[in-house]
């Protein structure tokens, strides 16, 4: 079996390695600075000019770049080549504003699909495989991504995209596929319905599953194996970069490896902008190295993770990044105690529940109130009102002894909460609206 795609750059030595990225990061700020006027003002704004970039330590005196800096510059300012060498768009979803376009010429689609195909030989498949990518097709990169990335591998692709979950059933079935691409919340709802068709793991062909473009939970990964006899891989990545394929998991499972032949990352504290150093955590920054039709430099994700260059028995030499643990802005602030909704799935999974389940955050009488509304499964489900009492209660002193803080427990029908064929959307902050 092959265990990597590229080996020749995906085992680098560090010093070589340092060598590439020096090289290509001069080379891309002049790119920059030449042929998009958006940063090279920034850059002017800071002082800097592409003389003062000599090695990526030089990085720090470059302007940071927001998700705001690509609304202000919607939809053509940030692009560094010409349209017309451009050969596709993809956008994110735009729930938080205004749509980000992400321009791609093909170099940067090829890119792209190696660093797909990277992770998806990580994940053991290779060209025999069978690979369902149940992840959505059209603007969002889930699809495209993983789709580019098994065809350069030479798997047979089954691009079903994201729901018909019965089809997905009979074509995993049919097809036997192997490997299954999708969100992990996607992934649980996948494994609940073969469950009710009275599939156990040893009916279902797959070996392994991708999954990735929201932030799940050990606990669910735990899940998802048991229930569909796989074993479950975590992949990262996001629109302004590409795609899926920015960091992939290795079957160590410790952490995603970063692609940093293509993608410079750095972690920094998101209040002070200061560069951490490695294994602190704090928010995630990239610069992309190659690309040239939206060629980012120091990003914010608004991710919360850590680095680590601590050495992997994979044998991969790529930084590993952690599983992040949420957005900085899917950060609730509940009576001035920090939440990420995922420190709340640990503990229903913990816990015997399944991770469907709901965050209701409001303000009564200026004072914040945190409601988690969980399915009880089909194993628990009672309607003695005693016992379900019992149950909230427990579950109240769990998430208690996990946040520091007090939550309503409201427990539900089982599959009375919407099952998400994309990304879950598990937190509803009525504060807001
Ligand atoms: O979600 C790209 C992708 C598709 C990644 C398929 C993996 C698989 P966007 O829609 O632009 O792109 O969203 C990017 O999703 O900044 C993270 O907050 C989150 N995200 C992506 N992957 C993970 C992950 C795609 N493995 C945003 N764990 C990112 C946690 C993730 N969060």
């Amino acid at each position: 079996m092959e265990r990597y795609f590229q080996p020749e750059i995906e085992t680098m030595s560090r010093d070589k390695m340092i060598d590439l990225q020096n090289e290509k990061l001069v080379k891309q700020i002049n790119h920059v600075w030449n042929n998009v006027p958006y940063y090279r003002k920034k850059m002017e704004e800071a002082g800097v000019t592409p003389d003062d970039i000599k090695t990526i330590d030089d990085i720090h005196k470059l302007p940071f770049l927001t998700k705001d800096d690509l609304r202000k510059a919607y939809p053509y300012g940030m692009l560094g080549t010409d349209m017309k060498n451009c050969v596709r768009i993809h956008s994110t979803s735009g729930t938080t504003g205004k749509r980000v376009v992400a321009f791609y010429t093909q170099g940067d689609i090829d890119l792209w699909e190696d660093c797909c195909a990277r992770a998806l030989v990580a994940a053991g498949a290779t060209k025999d495989d069978v690979v369902q990518v149940s992840y959505g097709f059209g603007l969002f990169t889930g699809g495209a991504g993983l789709n580019g990335g098994s065809h350069k591998l030479g798997s047979l692709t089954v691009p079903t995209s994201s729901g018909f979950t019965d089809r997905q059933i009979m074509f995993i079935q049919d097809l036997q596929a192997t490997v299954l691409c999708c969100t992990p919340s996607y992934a649980t709802y996948l494994a609940e319905k073969m469950q009710e068709m009275g599939l156990t793991p040893e009916d279902i062909p797959l070996k392994a599953g991708i999954f990735g473009a929201e932030a799940w939970s050990e606990e669910m990964r735990h899940d998802i194996e048991k229930s569909m006899g796989i074993k479950a891989y975590d992949i990262y990545g996001l629109t302004e970069l590409s795609g899926p394929g920015v960091a992939f998991e290795c079957s160590e499972q410790q952490g995603m490896h970063i692609n940093e032949d293509h993608f410079l990352a750095e972690i920094i504290d998101p209040n002070t902008l200061e560069v951490l150093p490695d294994d602190t955590e704090g928010e995630l920054v990239f610069t992309a190295l190659d690309k040239e039709a939206f060629p980012m430099i120091r990003y914010r994700t608004r991710d919360i993770c850590t680095l680590t260059r601590k050495k992997c028995s994979c044998g991969r030499t790529h930084v590993r990044m952690a599983k992040p643990k949420g957005r900085s802005d899917d950060m609730l602030i509940i009576r001035g105690v920090n939440v990420f909704p995922r420190q709340i799935e640990t503990v229903l999974l913990n816990e015997g529940y399944a991770a469907n389940y709901q965050i209701i955050v409001d303000r009564v009488k200026h004072s914040d109130t945190l409601e988690v509304r969980v399915e009880m499964t089909p194993d628990m489900f009672t309607d003695n009102v005693g016992e379900i009492e019992d149950m909230q209660k427990n579950l109240m002193n769990a998430i208690h002894a996990m946040l520091g803080i007090k939550a309503k427990v409201t427990l539900v029908a089982p599959k009375s909460i919407a099952r998400s064929e994309g990304k879950a959307v598990r937190v509803i902050d009525k504060r807001k609206i």
